[in-house]
């Protein structure tokens, strides 16, 4: 799949910015749909029913995905959604959450919510977003089987206001699309009136400044984290904020942990402007 075409990519910023999220139709094929599924089939097994009404009772939700599902990095760096992410977001944002959650019949509508305020932030809305979250469908989302729903318009709304039944849109679309939306956009899950499940991954990003909703660095050791692509590490956090050293380990750039050739910026000739306000005892050799 190419990278969103600049005109594809204006419209969907537009969309972003008007409703708060926006749908791309039939991103990724049925083959990879059936390997992360094959990947996801041992842990959704019915023996981790979601344990409150937000996880959902009739739900099944898999964390750590990275760790468990190789396939995900695929779409968690799709290059028809990068684009969209690297417009909405500071470089080196980070993957916040990644999981896997899979709506069972007789699932009732989760509670409605935004994402980006997992760490109760002190910035009430309305305000900017802090991340941008994704939900790819594995399954069709129909009319009846829990499909995500959202509230348009809702992330330039104030703490206070509710959503009303008639401002709820329900977000069918077929298996292999996903929807790219705000942190600061009301939404939840659907109630499962069906016979059948409705499987759903979705990767969250957040400011590189911010604390991961998931714990990256233990969600996926470096062992594992080795095995990605840079950007995927990155996301996780295996960087550091430019200029400065914000993200550093035991003194060192985190890249040291998964890659003992990796040259620090001095090495590659770049200054270290945060390094210059430090003592020299507060000062760690080429971050
Ligand atoms: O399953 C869904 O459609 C939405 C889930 C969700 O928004 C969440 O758990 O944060």
């Amino acid at each position: 799949m190419a990278n969103a075409p600049a005109r594809d990519l204006a419209q969907h910023l537009q969309r972003i910015e008007v409703d708060g999220f926006t749908i791309l139709p039939k991103v990724i094929d049925t083959e990879l749909i059936t390997a992360i599924k094959h990947e996801l089939s041992p842990f959704l097994q019915g023996q981790h029913p979601g344990r409150n009404d937000f996880e959902g009772l009739y739900s099944e939700r898999v964390y750590a995905l990275l760790s468990k599902a190789p396939s995900i990095a695929k779409i968690i760096e799709h290059p028809a959604v990068l684009p969209i992410l690297d417009a909405l977001l500071p470089p080196g944002f980070l993957l916040s959450a990644a999981l896997a959650i899979d709506v069972h019949p007789g699932e009732t509508p989760q509670p409605m919510h935004i994402d980006d305020n997992a760490g109760n932030l002190p910035f009430p809305r309305p305000r900017a977003h802090f991340g941008v979250s994704t939900i790819w469908a594995l399954d069709d989302f129909t009319a009846d089987n829990g499909a995500t729903e959202v509230v348009a318009g809702s992330h330039r709304w104030p703490e206070e206001r509710q959503a009303k039944e008639d401002e709820i849109t329900q977000v069918v679309m077929p298996a292999g699309s996903v929807i790219v939306f705000l942190g600061t956009l009301l939404h939840r899950g659907g109630a499962n009136r069906s016979a059948s499940d409705r499987l759903a991954i979705t990767p969250q990003y957040c400011m590189p400044g911010l604390r991961q909703i998931e714990n990256m660095a233990l969600a996926v050791p470096p062992s594992v984290a080795g095995q990605y692509s840079p950007r995927i590490q990155e996301m996780l956090g295996y960087a550091t904020i430019d200029p400065g050293f914000m993200g550093y380990v035991d003194g060192v750039h985190p890249k040291r942990l998964i890659d003992p050739d990796y040259q620090g910026r001095r090495a590659r000739g770049l200054e270290s402007p945060g390094l210059a306000s430090l003592t020299e005892s507060q000062q760690f050799s080429n971050p």
